[in-house]
């Protein structure tokens, strides 16, 4: 699923004074034939077909681009419901197929009341249809709003593939995407507070000569309730990790308990593990209880395991 590649929504406005700027230029270089009010219906007809034809095709790139929920897997399911407004994103969705509908029968009929209009109202039949068409595109502008908020947010989406994954898990601020960056040559951006990352960051390695996926993850402070960046994390630990390697920092920023407790809670579920960063920095290479591993011997077991 490409949630990069969704293209921008316009502005009602902007999108209604784009398609009739349109219509009225390709109508204006047509030569229509036959007596007066047979070209004056035909332009009409020609100048509404161009008109409806484009709002459908821009409603239907809408409907393309934006996910079907129920579509996603698991974990951007989930992610939408952390994220978005999950009954207002779908609502959105729903309202535009139906405005889709409403504007075609609209279509119709206009077409049919231009072709019984007498020479008097033909024009005015022409009007009243742009009229009806922007107020219900009007009346929907706070859907394609919400659609627009909403892909500001599928963009910091990651992509991240159905393979073997290991997620880097830690408090914030220890050297996470320092080590995605070391592992696979990734360029997410690192710096020295908290929070940094908070989407995913995604790079692949090899391993044993198979490619598997990093993701490097918000860090999480341990607490009781989670704040929505933290949920991120946690989703990632439950919903796309095979192994987990966590980061213990003992540069101080943290305390070191916190970031015990931490690691017992996903060790209970999941495969841990441990390493310790900024060993440039440290003198100690021992956390109490925990057994540590090199980045080598990770991959040495992980190899095993592919
Ligand atoms: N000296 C030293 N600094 C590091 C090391 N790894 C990370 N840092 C620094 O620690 C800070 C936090 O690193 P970052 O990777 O952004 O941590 P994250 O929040 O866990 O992703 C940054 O200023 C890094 O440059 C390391 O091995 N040695
Ligand atoms: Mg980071």
């Amino acid at each position: 699923m490409a949630f990069q590649q969704i293209r921008p929504i316009e502005k009602v406005q902007t999108m209604l004074d784009h398609v009739f700027l349109r219509a009225r230029k390709r109508t204006s270089e047509k030569v229509f034939k036959g007596e007066y009010l047979v070209r004056l219906k035909s332009r009409e007809l020609y100048r509404i077909d161009i008109v409806s034809d484009k709002i459908d095709s821009i409603l239907e790139r809408i409907l393309h681009d934006f996910p079907v929920t129920e579509n996603l897997n698991e974990f951007y399911y989930e992610l939408a419901k952390l994220q978005l407004d999950f009954e207002e994103y779908e609502r959105s969705i729903r309202k535009i197929e139906h405005a889709r509908q409403i504007l075609q029968q609209i279509r119709r009929q206009s077409a049919r009341e231009v072709t019984k209009s007498d020479l008097g109202n033909v024009k005015r039949t022409g009007t009243k249809y742009y009229g009806r068409i922007a107020s219900v595109l009007e009346r929907h502008n706070k859907f394609f709003s919400y659609l627009e908020k909403s892909r500001h947010i599928f963009r910091t989406w990651p992509t991240v593939k159905e393979m073997y994954t290991v997620v880097i898990y830690g408090f914030p601020n220890v050297g996470k995407s320092t080590l995605l960056n070391k592992l696979t040559g990734s360029d997410a951006k690192t710096a020295g507070y908290a929070f940094t990352t908070q989407g995913i960051n995604s790079g692949f390695m090899e391993v044993k000569e198979k490619k598997i996926q990093v993701l490097d993850v918000p860090g999480h402070l341990g607490r009781a309730k989670s704040n929505s960046i933290e949920e991120i994390a946690d989703l990632s630990v439950e919903l796309l990790s095979n192994a987990i390697i966590y980061v213990f920092d003992l540069t101080e920023p943290y305390p070191l308990k916190d970031q015990i407790d931490l690691y017992n809670k996903i060790a209970k579920h999941k495969d841990v593990f441990p390493i310790i960063s900024k060993q440039d920095l440290v003198n100690s290479q021992k956390v109490p209880g925990v057994k540590i591993y090199s980045i080598e011997s990770i991959f040495e077991i992980l190899g095993e395991k592919i």
